[in-house]
């Protein structure tokens, strides 16, 4: 799967620390319904065995609906799990060595926070820069600035490059960054934390259908 042919307008970044009972792989595939394009698996807390094994269980659900499987930080488990990519941060593995390791073909992902890191990243193949965060998050609170609408604006006139926005982005934030540049979002609890996930990422998908028109 290329970067061009996947929907990376709404784009699920996965908590289930926010899911109470229900398993990870129900919620992913509701969103999945509901419309979201990618799927990030982000783990914190899991050890690197359950790591692997919850990333093939959703890769077995997402390969088959054409929906990319993205891992968060982790090189050696996308790699396990033969996951499409990775996302990375800037104290993350370097997008050099995670390229070399995963080959031409891996989607790589990588999360912003100042237009220096922007223009650092200029030649480099990504599937996506995401601009982090947006507004601030409880969901994250070791970032340093927010990027609001103005740095939205600010990014896109810097860069042709697809622009994944992050961080407290819902239904009512995210309209204004979409509309000042962002040709996505991804959502953590926005989607993980609502007692109906599908329902949440069809009410997403249409405020990003409404921003576009
Ligand atoms: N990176 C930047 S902000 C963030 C991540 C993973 C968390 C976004 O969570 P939420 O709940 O969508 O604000
Ligand atoms: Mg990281």
């Amino acid at each position: 799967m290329s970067a061009g042919e996947v929907d990376w307008s709404l784009y699920l970044v996965t908590d289930r620390a926010m899911l109470g009972s229900r398993p990870l792989e129900k919620v992913v595939a509701a969103a999945v319904e509901g419309g979201v394009g990618a799927v990030q698996l982000r783990e914190k807390e899991l050890c690197t065995r359950e790591f692997i094994a919850e990333a093939r269980r959703l890769r077995q659900i997402l390969k088959p609906l054409g929906v990319p499987l993205i891992v968060n930080d982790r090189v050696d488990v996308a790699l396990a799990a033969d996951a499409d990519g990775v996302h990375i941060g800037q104290n993350d593995m370097p997008y050099a060595d995670a390229r070399r390791l995963l080959g031409p073909d891996a989607l790589i992902g990588v999360s912003v926070e100042s237009l220096e890191q922007i223009e650092e990243l200029e030649d480099q193949e990504l599937a996506y820069l995401a601009l982090s965060p947006v507004y601030a998050t409880p969901t994250k609170t070791d970032t340093i600035t927010q990027w609001g609408t103005e740095g939205v604006r600010a990014a896109r006139e810097r860069t042709r490059r697809r622009l994944i926005g992050i961080g407290g982005l819902d239904r009512e934030t995210a309209e204004a960054p979409l509309r000042n540049g962002l040709d996505g979002i991804a959502v953590v609890s926005a989607i993980c934390r609502a007692a109906d996930p599908r329902a949440a990422a069809d009410e997403l998908a249409a405020v990003i259908r409404e921003a576009r028109r």
